[in-house]
């Protein structure tokens, strides 16, 4: 088989990239190693920039999200038993989008179904092939061996992924900070106590409450990596979310069985750069952020923006500045939701080896930010989405 962009991984990055291609007649392959089920089970993001947004229209997929999905001008940070609320609108003049990614992933996979995209489930052992030369991936399907000739690779597998693993040690650059502690996140069949999201700062650690619509409510709550999911029976999750929420946010905080429960390890990373010949690394699989600034998905969607882009230009100009280009541009933007969502982190969280000193600062960090119009615009700022 042979296709112009031979892409690893039908998560969102992959799939928003071979659809974009695929309207402007870019021939292109993904590659899955899971199930379709599979990979809409995993409960992941929920807030969405503008700029994805947009991009999400430009892909043609934007109809359910524009009709399901909620516009919020804002959000709150619970801290000394109140809670301060962020204008975004008001800062910026802009709102996020609340949307599943469960959601987002099941429109791309739709509507790459109905304009007869190739999206391979079920390919295992992938192996992107002489990266440098005449790129080529093999894999095998249903116990057959394949191989699929293409211009390019697209590292689009996520973290855990080979497209980097694939990449000689000495042709990249990690650049790594792990948290000491995760998130575990429970997702339940109830209204979300708040119109908002919560982000709260407790002694005992951080909370969130978010949410997928008007009738699914997702939570969060820092524990220690140590802890596993039945370490959290439901009735213990509520018990340790209402401790940390305001009281009256507790006291309106309606419970209900889990129907999803998991836990998340935080962690920063980048590998530089996003390019090794003729293969591109893009979202996870080049980087990854701690939850807390929502930035994941939304650095994923950049990435798209600049490689679609740069195919763009290569396929239809054939000029090859903007592939030539596409590391350091995609670089230069992943760092800024590095630093935002580190700062974020940092904020809100309980470190465990933080001292009196340590503490008093992060306390004074909040209590300058909510006392500074300048500081809650660069707060506002990057929380809607830098400009791509
Ligand atoms: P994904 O989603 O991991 O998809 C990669 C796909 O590649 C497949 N794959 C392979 N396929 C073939 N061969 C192989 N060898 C393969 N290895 C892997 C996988 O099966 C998968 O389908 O990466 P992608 O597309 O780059 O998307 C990135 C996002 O998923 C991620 O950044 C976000 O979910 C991060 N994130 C959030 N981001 C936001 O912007 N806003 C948020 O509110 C937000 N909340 C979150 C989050 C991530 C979380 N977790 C669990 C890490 C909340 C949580 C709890
Ligand atoms: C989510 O709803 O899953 C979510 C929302 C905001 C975040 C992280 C996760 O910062």
């Amino acid at each position: 088989m042979r296709t112009q962009v031979g892409i690893i991984g039908g998560g969102p990055s992959g799939l928003l990239l071979s659809q974009l291609l695929h309207l402007k007649g870019i021939d292109n392959v993904v590659l899955e190693k899971h199930s379709r089920d599979y990979v809409l089970g995993r409960i992941r993001a929920g807030v969405l920039e503008q700029g994805f947004a947009d991009l999400m229209r430009e892909a043609e997929c934007g109809v359910r999200m524009e009709a399901e999905g909620e516009l919020h001008g804002g959000f709150y940070i619970a801290h000394g038993g109140g809670k301060s609320r962020i204008d975004l609108q008001g800062l910026t003049g802009s709102s996020v989008v609340v949307y599943g990614q469960t959601e987002l992933t099941r429109d791309l996979y739709e509507a790459r179904e109905k304009m007869g995209g190739k999206v391979v489930h079920g390919a295992v052992d992938v192996q992107p092939n002489d990266m440098t030369g005449a790129p080529f991936l093999t894999y095998t399907l249903n116990g057959e061996a394949q191989r699929l000739e293409c211009d390019f690779i697209i590292g689009a597998d996520g973290f855990h992924g080979v497209s980097r693993k694939a990449i000689p040690a000495d042709e990249i650059t990690e650049f790594e900070r792990v948290y000491p502690f995760g998130w575990l996140g429970v997702l339940t069949e109830t209204k979300p106590v708040s119109p908002e999201l919560i982000y709260a700062k407790h002694p005992r650690g951080f909370a969130l409450c978010s949410m997928r619509s008007q009738s699914l409510s997702r939570y969060y709550i820092q524990v220690p990596l140590s802890d596993t999911v039945e370490d959290w029976p439901d009735d213990a999750f509520w018990v340790e979310l209402k401790n940390r929420l305001p009281a009256e946010v507790a006291k309106s905080l309606i419970t209900g069985p889990s129907i999803e429960k998991s836990i998340a390890p935080l962690r920063s990373y980048v590998a530089e750069p996003m390019r090794y010949g003729k293969m591109f690394l893009a979202g996870d699989a080049a980087h990854i952020v701690p939850p807390t600034g929502a930035r994941g998905l939304n650095s994923a969607a950049s990435d798209i923006y600049y490689l679609y882009h740069a195919l763009l230009d290569y396929y239809q100009k054939g000029e090859d500045a903007g592939l030539e280009n596409y590391s350091d541009k995609a670089l230069a933007r992943v760092w800024k939701g590095q630093r935002f969502s580190w700062w974020m982190t940092g904020l809100l969280h309980d470190f465990p080896d933080q001292s009196g000193f340590d503490k008093r600062l992060q306390q004074t960090e909040l209590d300058y930010l909510l006392s500074s119009e300048s500081a809650l615009r660069s707060l506002a700022e990057n929380y809607v989405g830098l400009p791509f």
